[in-house]
């Protein structure tokens, strides 16, 4: 039997944006885009309602394109949730159960260590780990998990804790839940443990009606900005979520946005200093000069990141993950969710709004990997990876086991015209023989 591979397509950019523009509204923001201009909130609301979705998409593709080239980023990874038990009931939320509900469970030290071993035999370079607010697991218990990870698996990058289980972990080992210090002290006790890089879960959306109609207990927003600033601070790197399409409006998202691109100028700012390298000045879609950091990609001059941070004093944003709220079993269930056109439009304002995030990823257990082919070609550039358990939300009736092959993500990626590269947690990119692997220097 003969199969037939698919052709790989590719759009021109250049020519997609002569043929495509249709909405008028447009076109100042597509000349922004062209002189790599910042683009301002009222752009980011013209994004999310011009009809014209297809040159947001371009533009979108545009910018990914400098910053990444034509690689699909992926990684060979494991995600691992330690316990769904948890002291908070966030309305969007379908996985946390109490102490003695029906499927309640949590992980003990010994599970954490077979889960380390088998992952790191499969030739895994990462491990993702976030869990619910465990209302009497110990801070010993965190300390301990990272340590049972390094010791069978040493080589494995430790993803792990959102913003809310730091401040969680910084009130159960009683240094406080407000102010930096309780947070520092339990960043520096985690990362002294094995702890390589804070994951982007838990900022939800940024706004204080949205917090509390959906998420009224969880940390604000705010405080979610802080555990990520003290991260940085603390030389950790860190990836950043927006779960839409539930109570928000397209202005909460693109307020997020600004918040997130506020605090990533701030961060960077302070690694190029520490870098040596000069800061570039940018102008604002009022012609008004900046002095944000200007991300340059492979084939511009300027400022790109390096992917260096474990002899770096300073961690930053590496990618967004634009989350669509998935209604099954939650308490908002009786919404209808995001749809496809809405998703990719969401991640092609964020690709352009956030001008200084080097990553976007479209997370395929979230968004399907058929959609997430289509984000490759609209400014996605890192699809996620092998993922194989994961339990904070099941698509369609999906069990815990989601897992796709690196042949199904290479092949995803190729077919949208793109060329798959592994990478590390840190986006170095990785050499693999097998399950033997070797990080890029
Ligand atoms: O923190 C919970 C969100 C997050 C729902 O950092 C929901 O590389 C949609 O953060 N519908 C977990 N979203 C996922 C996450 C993540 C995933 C992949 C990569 C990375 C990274 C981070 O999912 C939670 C919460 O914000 N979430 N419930 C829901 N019903």
């Amino acid at each position: 039997m003969t199969t037939l591979d698919p052709t790989p397509v590719s759009f021109g950019t250049e020519d997609r944006l002569a043929a495509t523009v249709t909405d008028g509204a447009l076109r100042p923001i597509v000349d922004r885009v062209l002189e790599g201009q910042r683009l301002s909130a009222d752009d980011g609301m013209v994004l999310f309602s011009t009809p014209d979705i297809w040159t947001v998409g371009a533009l979108a593709d545009l910018v990914r394109r400098r910053l990444n080239g034509d690689v699909a980023w992926y990684n060979v990874n494991r995600h691992l949730n330690y316990s769904n038990i948890c002291a908070l009931s966030c309305k969007f939320c379908s996985f946390h159960r109490k102490k003695d509900d029906d499927g309640a469970y949590e992980y003990s030290l010994d599970d954490i260590r077979k889960e380390a071993t088998k992952a790191t035999e499969s030739g895994a370079t990462e491990m993702h780990i976030v869990g619910g607010l465990h209302p009497w697991l110990p801070f010993q218990y965190y300390l301990d998990m990272l340590s049972a990870i390094v010791d069978v698996a040493p080589r494995l990058h430790v993803k792990a804790f959102t913003a809310v289980e730091i401040v969680h972990l910084a009130r159960i080992a009683k240094k406080g839940r407000d102010g930096d210090d309780g947070i520092r002290w339990v960043l520096q006790q985690l990362k002294e443990a094995g702890l390589g890089s804070l994951p982007g879960g838990g900022a939800e959306v940024f706004d204080d009606r949205v917090h509390a109609e959906t998420h009224r207990t969880k940390i604000s927003g705010d405080r979610w900005l802080d555990v990520h600033r003290i991260a940085h601070e603390e030389g950790l790197n860190t990836n950043a979520t927006m779960l839409y399409g539930h109570v928000e409006t397209c202005a909460d998202r693109i307020r997020h946005m600004q918040l997130l691109r506020q605090e990533q100028d701030r961060t960077l700012r302070t690694w190029a200093t520490e870098h040596g390298l000069a800061l570039e000045s940018s102008v604002d879609h009022e012609g008004r000069p900046h002095d944000a950091v200007v991300l340059h990609g492979p084939d511009c001059t300027g400022l790109a990141l390096q992917p260096t941070p474990e002899t770096c004093a300073t961690g930053y944003y590496q990618t967004l993950i634009p989350l669509p709220f998935i209604p099954d079993d939650s308490a908002l269930e009786h919404l209808p969710g995001p749809m496809g056109l809405e998703n990719l439009r969401t991640l092609c304002v964020a690709r352009l709004m956030l001008d200084n995030f080097p990553h976007m990823k479209a997370f395929w257990i979230m968004q399907t990997l058929e959609m997430a082919q289509l984000m490759l070609q609209n400014g996605a550039d890192d699809i996620d990876g092998t993922v194989v358990w994961y339990d904070i939300t099941k698509v369609d009736g999906a069990g815990t086991h989601q897992e796709v092959t690196v042949r199904d993500l290479q092949r995803a990626a190729r077919e949208a015209g793109f060329n798959p590269v592994e990478r590390d947690t840190l986006y170095r990119s990785v050499q693999r023989d097998g399950r033997e692997w070797r990080v890029e220097s």
